[in-house]
């Protein structure tokens, strides 16, 4: 760790390892746009916009989106601009596949755009990070067999659907991560019903589903999909291509609301649900004790040969993470390890202002917390591989108004110098920051209200315009990284 002298204020200055990434994260069904073009198939989330009854809260849909399908070399001059170091985005599983499956037809055109994009980023010194799977199932699947909830049949699509890309792109990208947040695939997707594709017990709000069984199936399918595809990497790609390749988990540090007992214990199932339900198997190579507890039959067991796939089937721990709540027992939420999060403590002390989304505040204490457990649970290097900050009302503002983005800035810059005390206080070994998200984009099923960029984007030009949060992140690196 490169320890630094006296900073420009005067006081002891650290800064990182000149080899630490930074730089932009974003997900191909929120910013390409171009659905129908080239030969693209439909994804889970074109259909889940386009339904009669959509529950896209303005809804809107990503036909359009930012255009990145013909803009990219926009994207790649503005994270240039930037001075980022690496770039984050995701492959759009219908844009290569149209229909999906391992005997379907690969698409040449699909193949070709993200060549296009990997060498543009190349040629501009910005070193790819590329995730598989950002949400965006090909609908062709889910009808064909239920998507995620066929373990066979998905297992085997996706280990085909990963086999393409190491091939196709391999050579150029040496940074892989195979499904992002499975929690957040399964929670919403399958047991609350308000993402795609939509299914939960609920009804009339969900015409199909069942709450009690399909999230985690789902759950169980993802890791070894997951799983599948780490060892066809490390088995057949990793000798010629050399790169590392894992899973990235969402999760955030919640803290006791009050000191009893029992605000510990729903602490604890909490982090077991959101994240040990997968980290567990995956980076300890046992099954999460408390999601078996609150479960019981209802989670799959893996089979010997599974676990040898699963156990130890990551080279980092990709790490999202966005907010931080307090937490008591209360409820029967098992997605939430049958605890309620508040924002607010026992004795009135609250974590931060409220934004556009009503899950997220910013709490820099929080994230250097959180960092420091996953280091001491799962020991694996951390790359952030998403933070980020939808100032309140921000879709309602002018462009001036937009890009003045106080609220964002704070945010990253906070959570940037608590990332630094991880690193140099604590001893938690964090190589990376992926700011979400490179520019404003369609923000799934809260459609166009949130934005999330360090980017404006005026969707009518699809013009990007710089916030101000991007050149104090610039400034931020420029002096706290070793030269
Ligand atoms: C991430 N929560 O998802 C996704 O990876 C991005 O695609 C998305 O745009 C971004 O966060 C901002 O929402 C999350 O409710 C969505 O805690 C919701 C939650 C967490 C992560």
């Amino acid at each position: 760790m490169t320890r630094s002298m006296e900073d420009l204020n005067g006081h002891v200055g650290h800064r990182l390892p000149a080899d630490f990434m930074w730089g932009y994260a974003t997900a191909a069904q929120q910013i390409e746009g171009a659905v129908d073009e080239d030969g693209r198939g439909e994804s889970i989330w074109d259909r889940f916009a386009s339904a009669q009854s959509s529950k896209v809260q303005d809804g809107s849909n990503s036909n359009e989106t930012c255009d990145s399908y013909h803009r990219y070399k926009d994207d790649v001059r503005i994270l240039k601009q930037y001075k980022a170091k690496g770039y984050r985005f995701s492959l759009s599983w219908p844009r290569i596949i149209p229909k999906g499956g391992r005997d379907d037809p690969v698409n040449p055109l699909g193949l070709q755009y993200y060549n296009n994009l990997i060498n543009e980023l190349l040629a501009e010194g910005i070193t790819p990070y590329v995730t598989l799977y950002h949400w965006d199932c090909p609908q062709a699947l889910e009808d064909r067999y239920g998507g995620w909830r066929d373990k066979d049949e998905i297992v085997q699509d996706f280990r085909r659907y990963a086999q393409v890309c190491f091939e196709a792109f391999g050579d150029r990208v040496k940074n892989w991560i195979t499904i992002n947040e499975p929690y957040v695939v399964t929670i919403p997707g399958w047991f609350n019903g308000d993402c795609a594709p939509g299914r939960s017990s609920k009804r009339p709000f969900s015409a199909d589903g069942n709450t009690e069984t399909e999230p985690w199936i789902v759950g169980h399918n993802l890791m070894l999909a997951h799983a599948h595809a780490y060892q066809l990497y490390d088995k057949y790609y990793r000798p010629q291509q050399g790169g590392k390749l894992s899973i990235t988990l969402n999760g955030d540090w919640v803290e006791p609301w009050s000191d009893d007992e029992s605000s510990h214990r729903a602490a604890e199932r909490k982090m077991a649900a959101a994240i040990g339900w997968f980290a567990d198997p995956i980076f300890l190579g046992h099954e999460s004790k408390i999601m078996r507890e609150m479960l019981g039959d209802r989670l799959p067991t893996f089979t010997p040969e599974e676990w040898c796939l699963v156990k130890g089937s990551s080279d980092f721990y990709g790490c999202n993470t966005y907010t931080t709540n307090y937490i008591k027992c209360g409820g029967d939420d098992v997605s939430l390890g049958n605890s309620e999060l508040f924002f607010q403590n026992s004795r009135g002390e609250s974590l931060g202002d409220p934004c556009a989304c009503p899950w997220l505040v910013s709490c820099p204490w929080g994230f250097r917390k959180h960092l420091g457990y996953l280091y001491r649970r799962y020991k694996k290097p951390i790359l952030v591989t998403e933070a980020g900050f939808a100032c309140k009302d921000e879709h309602l503002m002018t462009r001036e108004e937009a890009c003045n983005d106080v609220e964002r800035t704070a945010y990253h810059i906070n959570y940037l110098d608590n990332l630094l005390k991880a690193v140099i206080e604590d001893g938690v070994d964090v190589r990376s920051y992926f700011g979400w998200t490179l520019m404003d984009n369609w923000e799934w099923a809260e459609g166009y209200i949130p934005r999330f960029g360090v980017t404006y984007v005026d969707f009518k030009t699809k013009q990007r315009y710089p916030k101000d949060s991007a050149g104090a992140i610039t400034r931020w690196f420029d002096k706290h990284l070793s030269a």
